[in-house]
């Protein structure tokens, strides 16, 4: 009895040697199959337990049980161990395609925003920014709005304090520059600015661009010329632009920009309502009044200024319906350009 029980010892550690020091899986089936199979060195050795005398039988038996539970733990913990030595070599094919990182890109609103600004400082304007906290001063005043103006009504102004408001357009921006070099000022200015509105047509946060130009001789031709090279550069070369006369507070005269119809060429269609023009923007001569506040001699220097809303030079440019679109955050409508 002794002498099973011994001999189970040494198979069960000569077992263990052979399933730890396996190199590969054929050399671990092999060392299974030698100790573990149906004719295995254990299998055999257990079924020999029958020809023992019966008082030996249950330490025997107790001892195969024991071998049996070790090697069997041997082979599960050299399965596991080749498994795991063999998984990164197997999970890494350096022949196959690397995988895209997903990339992303500028949004339709930046993207418009930064094309219209590159389009001005190729023809010689410089871009500056400017803060979105404001002060009357700045927003308003400087740029001649008379006290009673409604714009200045709780109706269209967003303030944020008793003296602080949210811009209702980057011009304060051009009042800071203006005090801050002298002519000749080229600029354009990008930027959010926030009105009241909240329609199809308008968003209570919107993105503009208005340019300033103040030199000596600037005449409304130049306007004219400026911007008739820009709607070519925006849209395409042969794009037609005509002024008609408006008002803003800051400029005198003013004018509309309109651009012949983006979808019918002028002919007249459902989306320029039968008029064959579209409003772009709006501009004028720069007021001579404001030349006051910033210490500019209207005696010396002209100039004139224009405006227009980001979104809607895209929603022209890219035929789009709804300005919501550009503020949804939808990637579905973000990736199509
Ligand atoms: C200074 C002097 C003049 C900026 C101008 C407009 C005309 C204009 C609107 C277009 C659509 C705003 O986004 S919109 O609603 N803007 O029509 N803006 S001239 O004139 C200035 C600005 C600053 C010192």
């Amino acid at each position: 009895m002794n002498d099973i029980v011994k001999n189970l010892e040494n198979v069960s550690q000569e077992a263990l040697r052979a399933l730890e020091g396996a190199a590969d899986a054929a050399a671990l089936e092999k060392a299974r199959v030698e100790f573990l199979g149906a004719k295995g060195r254990l299998t055999e050795l257990t079924r020999s337990l029958g020809t023992l005398p019966k008082e030996g039988r249950p330490a025997a038996g107790q001892a195969a049980n024991k071998a049996k539970e070790e090697i069997t733990q041997a082979y599960k913990r050299a399965l596991a161990a080749l498994s795991q030595a063999k998984a990164p070599s197997q999970a890494l094919d350096v022949t196959l395609p690397g995988r895209k990182p997903a990339q992303g890109h500028r949004h339709l609103i930046s993207k418009t925003s930064h094309e219209i600004c590159q389009i001005f400082a190729k023809l010689g304007f410089s871009v500056v920014e400017g803060p979105e906290v404001e002060t009357d001063y700045y927003n308003f005043e400087a740029l001649n709005f008379p006290h009673d103006h409604p714009s200045r009504d709780m109706q269209e102004t967003l303030f944020v304090g008793d003296k602080l408001l949210l811009r209702t357009h980057t011009s304060p921006v051009q009042i800071r520059t203006m005090e801050k070099t002298k002519p000749p000022v080229w600029i354009v200015v990008p930027g959010k600015t926030y009105r009241r509105d909240d329609d199809i047509t308008h968003s209570p946060m919107f993105n503009q661009i208005e340019g300033l130009v103040v030199d000596k001789g600037i005449t409304m031709a130049d306007l004219k010329g400026v911007l008739t090279a820009f709607a070519a550069a925006f849209f395409s070369p042969e794009t037609k632009i005509r002024l008609r006369p408006s008002f803003f507070p800051f400029t005198e005269p003013s004018a509309e920009v309109d651009i012949a119809c983006v979808l019918c060429g002028g002919q007249g269609c459902r989306l320029c309502k039968g008029s064959g023009w579209l409003e772009l923007l709006g501009s004028g001569m720069v007021d001579p009044a404001l030349y006051g506040f910033v210490g500019y001699d209207p005696e010396q220097v002209s100039g004139f200024a224009f405006g227009m809303g980001v979104d809607r030079a895209a929603m022209l440019k890219y035929g789009l319906s709804n300005i919501r679109h550009l503020y949804e955050g939808d990637l579905r409508f973000s990736r199509q350009f």
